[in-house]
């Protein structure tokens, strides 16, 4: 059965003259004891909430996890896709793409991040058991890992959080095959993996990774384990190629009709290219519907709940938001900051939002990288998630901001909850990997990125970004909101929830700022991405463009050009993505008419040209911050109301 996988691994890289077979050949007797005797699935229904997951975080081993869903039944993937392996529009990509395969978890490729994505599936699944009761939620996840997963730094991330979380139906089976790119991996590597897990809180054991009973022996004391477990299995990459296993010549290129020829005979295997014994593929299918009767059952007791509960289960498990309870939220904190208007930080209106949000939706799980205080991302009475209680719904991510961010996505995979947490703007770049993956995956996650410009002030450089909205806006499918008071803070968590496939960052200040909206809005202003927050009195000469902490600057330096008789407008740009997703005419009557356009944002200048043109003028940042009281800052690098109006009259004159 092993060899089926080697025999289609070997087949479908020749043929698409690209690919990495090794991987497949080497860890083939692991992934065949493990899907043909313990992991719990269905291929009739993939997204069985209840299954077990499986994540090749050795993403470029994908012929591995193709070959095996379509021996098992899994109605997609079918031998023509085999065939199609990296074409365009097959669902065999070269890295395996979660939105494209039924049975594929979650998209991996960029080593290290599928397994810091599985830590999130087992965080979800043991919280989810914490909630809904072990009858409906009782899953294992288990995890393919190579050696350039292991060396990534985040894995280090990944492991020391789920050894302190002691998730011990996490099993990850390492490919310990001892050989990369460059070759053996004694080049660049020399950590005893066994004992960096146990220093983490894993069990973790060194098996033979070709011995099927040694593999279901380990996995067998694995389930029983109260800890998260490694089996490092020692294995032999591409093996079964004569010349080739065992070395790096057979990691990420085709072995070539000669090498395949002699594999086959060594392997025993005669069938023609693509063709399957029927008593293997029987075989196969048998270990594919194993799990029908747990499913069944499963259906069963899922029935027989309390309709209620049942029905909340299900809106979890579809990501369907609670539409009147979050209308109702968005709603009542409105009307209480319109009824007494307040300056306040909008990473303190988020707090505000969030213990309005949070109850309302229980899906909810928040954290931060171990800035709580500063994130206010941990709303009153929000109770931690621990080893002990897993039903907490605070998440202390510790300093690891790379794998709570992939933690992140593997809860929002995993399903049942929407995962946002918290760090500082900055060190979004520490998360960016994981944020790129969300983006192309379409996960809903939240990210509460604070101190989001020098108006952090003191801190200095080092902490204040400059470059990174520009940088996060370039990404595609990646929503990043700006708010610029505590109303438009309120409406922005509004449409981060909502947007069902995408990742959201909310950049919000430590500084306080004044509100600016003061009548009550039913509707959702900042849904448009921009909008007149203050018109002019008569035909504009000048828009002012800002967003966040700076538009209360645009609207001093209207009052400012108003004395001196210009008359402007002030346009709030909270979300650059959602501006862009309108109709070029309602674009167009947001930009406006007038001849001046400014554009005022502590932060480059790039993006903004999409607005107010090559020609606009931008009062902003060019350099990096500087350590200061925030104020100074403003005024150090002349981003103040007075600049904003003189750049708007100096071009007016030019004009
Ligand atoms: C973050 C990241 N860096 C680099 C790569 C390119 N890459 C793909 S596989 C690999 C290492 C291969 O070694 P190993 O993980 O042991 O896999 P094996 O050779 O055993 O298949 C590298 C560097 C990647 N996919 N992701």
């Amino acid at each position: 059965m092993a060899n089926a996988i080697r025999a289609l691994a070997m087949d479908a890289v020749e043929q698409a003259k690209s690919g990495h077979p090794g991987l497949p050949m080497g860890a083939a007797d692991i992934a065949t004891v493990l899907f043909t005797r313990f992991l719990k699935f269905d291929p009739a229904d993939p997204a069985w909430p209840d299954r077990d997951r499986f994540v090749l975080s050795a993403g470029h081993g994908s012929m591995l996890i193709y070959a095996v869903l379509h021996l098992l039944g899994y109605e997609k993937m079918t031998i023509e896709e085999l065939r199609r392996f990296r074409r365009l529009g097959s669902i065999t990509a070269g890295h395996p793409e979660n939105f494209l395969a039924p049975g594929v978890e979650t998209t991996t490729g960029p080593l290290g991040q599928g397994l810091a994505n599985a830590v999130g599936m087992a965080i979800a699944e043991r919280h989810l058991a914490a909630e809904f009761g072990r009858d409906l939620v009782d899953h294992c996840t288990y995890v393919l890992a190579s050696d350039g997963d292991l060396m990534e730094g985040v894995s280090q991330e990944a492991i020391a959080l789920a050894g302190h979380l002691k998730l011990n139906k996490l099993i990850v089976l390492f490919d310990d095959n001892g050989i990369s790119i460059d070759g053996p991996l004694s080049l660049a590597d020399s950590v005893d993996q066994v004992k960096r897990f146990e220093a983490a809180g894993w069990a973790a054991t060194r098996i033979d990774g070709h011995d099927p009973d040694a593999v279901a022996f380990a996995i067998e004391k694995a389930k029983l384990s109260n800890r998260p477990v490694l089996i490092a299995c020692r294995t032999t990459i591409g093996f079964g190629a004569p010349t080739k296993a065992g070395t790096e010549k057979c990691h990420g290129s085709p072995l070539g009709a000669d090498e395949i020829a002699a594999a086959r005979k060594q392997l025993g295997w005669t069938e023609a290219a693509f063709e399957i014994p029927p008593d293997v593929r029987e075989s196969w299918r048998a270990a594919g519907q194993r799990s029908k009767p747990a499913r069944a059952t499963w259906n069963q007791r899922l029935n027989a709940l309390d309709p209620e509960r049942r029905a909340e289960f299900q809106r979890r498990l579809r990501g369907e938001l609670p539409k009147e309870r979050l209308a109702a939220a968005v709603r009542a904190v409105k009307e209480k900051l319109v009824a007494a208007p307040k300056e306040m930080a909008t990473r303190a209106a988020s707090e505000v939002a969030l213990e309005a949000l949070t109850p309302a939706l229980p899906e909810m799980i928040g954290g931060s990288a171990d800035l709580t205080g500063s994130n206010n991302t941990r709303p009153k009475g929000m109770a931690v998630l621990t080893a002990p209680d897993y039903s907490g719904r605070f998440i202390h991510y510790g300093v690891r901001e790379h794998g709570m961010a992939a933690a992140m996505n593997g809860m929002a995979l995993h399903g049942g909850i929407i995962p946002y947490s918290g760090t500082f703007l900055v060190f979004s770049d520490y998360c960016r990997p994981a944020i790129r993956l969300a983006a192309l995956m379409g996960c809903r996650v939240i990210h509460v990125m604070t101190h989001d410009s020098i108006g952090l002030g003191e801190d200095g450089p080092t902490h204040q970004p400059v470059e990174h909205l520009a940088s996060l806006r370039a990404m595609p499918n990646l929503l990043v909101f700006r708010p610029c008071d505590a109303v438009e803070t309120v409406e922005c968590w509004q449409l981060a929830l909502e947007a069902g496939g995408q990742p959201s960052v909310l950049a919000l200040t430590r500084q306080n700022v004044p509100q600016l909206r003061l009548g009550h809005d039913a509707e959702n202003r900042s849904a448009e991405g921009a909008y007149e927050i203050v018109p002019s009195d008569q035909n504009a000469d000048v828009s002012l463009f800002a967003s966040g902490s700076e538009v209360s600057i645009a609207v001093e330096a209207r009052k400012f050009l108003r004395e001196r008789g210009i008359s402007a407008r002030v346009v709030s740009v909270p979300c650059f993505e959602l501006f862009r997703a309108l109709p070029a005419a309602a674009r167009q009557k947001v930009i406006g008419t007038a001849s001046v356009k400014v554009a005022v944002e502590a932060a480059v200048r790039q993006g903004w040209d999409e607005i107010i043109g090559s020609d606009g003028v931008f009062v902003g940042m060019s350099t990096f911050g500087a350590s200061a009281p925030y104020k100074d800052l403003y005024k150090h690098f002349g981003i103040t109301a007075e600049k904003v109006a003189e750049a708007a009259m100096g071009k007016l004159k030019g004009n």
